[in-house]
């Protein structure tokens, strides 16, 4: 499980966005979003670095957990 903390993931507008941005890196990833918590939790394949940098090209910060 790979956590971020996303300050900035404010609504659910935001959280699709980066939720897309995920799938894009991993079509099989498993994405958990609490919008309230501002959490993203991913089970994938890809790496903390490669889901961060998905998450950053959509235009939000992630903070790893
Ligand atoms: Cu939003």
């Amino acid at each position: 499980m790979i956590e971020f903390n996303v300050q900035d993931m404010t609504c659910g507008h935001c959280a699709s966005r980066i939720s897309k941005a995920i799938i894009g890196v991993d079509a099989n990833a498993k994405v958990d979003i609490k919008i309230e918590g501002r959490t993203v939790s991913v089970e994938s394949k890809a790496t903390k670095e490669e889901l961060a940098e998905a998450i950053a090209d959509a235009g939000y910060t992630p903070q790893a957990i």
